[in-house]
């Protein structure tokens, strides 16, 4: 594209006499500044031989160039794994719709055109169920885990093993509660030690996704332990950054609370959750209650 050209995108949600529809929105358009080239989206179809019928009278009227991306041909753009995390991140397109779904995405596209000074103004939006959470927990096998002493098994260390563990747990907690769904995590035991599972997300992370979970100690631990419950995100090239940290000095009877905004990590597929020793380790077993990822739509 060159500085002197002007393309002017221009959608519909109009199902009847579609034809006359765009030929009425590109008439009204060359009237404003000159254009070169237009883009019509539109919900419904449009059959080949109207879209090329379209595209000749468009030239022989208004010397003008016109494409058509109809609702088969939108969908399966924006279906395409190099354009979904596209349409997640600035459409907050649910989780459940990704491409390996090779679901329809339904679409509602509505269009403001305003010719004012030439300018279009289009206002979209997607109807969608919510998507379902990704429970950590239920992944957490697929996860990798890593403490100080290097990789770790999920689920395959003994408790008192000194490189640390982590295994799926129901506990007691320090609050009083019972819970289920959750990770039993203890550091490497040494000063400072630490224990990680850093998830890979078959789809990346979405501008109205959140971290939720509760962390705490167990109530079999209630009188010690002091930790700091971690979460990172991380991009393909390792670089790492912390979401979250924080420190839970002693058990206190109350649980530390996660609900923290993904919007900032839009398109990272790689999530960690960490128990860290802060300082000795002694007593550090800690529990992640359903570490979870919902959409921002999803209330769970
Ligand atoms: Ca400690
Ligand atoms: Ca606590």
């Amino acid at each position: 594209m060159t500085d002197d050209e002007c393309i002017v995108f221009a959608c519909t949600l109009q199902q009847r006499n579609l034809p006359r529809k765009i030929r009425t929105d590109v008439d009204a358009v060359m009237h404003g500044a000159p254009v070169t080239s237009i883009y019509v989206f539109c919900e419904a179809d449009v059959q080949v031989g109207e879209r090329h019928a379209l595209q000749k009278w468009a030239v022989d009227t208004h010397r003008v160039r016109l494409e058509i991306i109809d609702g088969t041909g939108l969908a399966e753009a924006l279906s395409t794994a190099e354009m979904f995390p596209i349409a997640r991140e600035h459409l907050g397109l649910p989780r459940s719709m990704a491409p390996r779904h090779r679901s329809r995405l339904w679409l509602i596209v509505a269009v403001v055109l305003s010719l004012v000074g030439g300018s279009v103004v289009a206002w979209e939006s997607w109807k969608a169920e919510p998507p379902p959470a990704v429970h950590l927990s239920t992944v957490a096998g697929t996860a990798s885990w890593t403490s100080r002493a290097g990789q770790i098994e999920f689920n395959g260390n003994d408790p008192s093993n000194d490189d640390g563990y982590v295994a799926p747990a129901v506990e007691d907690l320090e609050d009083g509660t019972v819970r289920a769904g959750g990770l039993i995590m203890h550091p490497s035991w040494e000063n400072y030690g630490f224990i990680r599972g850093c998830f890979q997300l078959s789809e990346p992370l979405a501008a109205n996704d959140r971290f939720r979970s509760r962390a705490g100690f167990i109530r079999e631990y209630a009188d010690a332990g002091n930790v700091r419950f971690r979460v990172t995100v991380a991009d393909n090239k390792g670089n790492v950054r912390i979401v979250a940290d924080e420190t839970d000095d002693r058990a206190n009877e109350q649980m530390v609370e996660f609900d923290l905004s993904l919007a900032d990590y839009a398109g990272l597929s790689t999530l960690c959750i960490e128990v860290l020793a802060n300082g000795d380790a002694g007593q550090d077993a800690a529990f992640w209650h359903d570490p979870r990822i919902v959409s921002s739509a999803n209330h769970l």
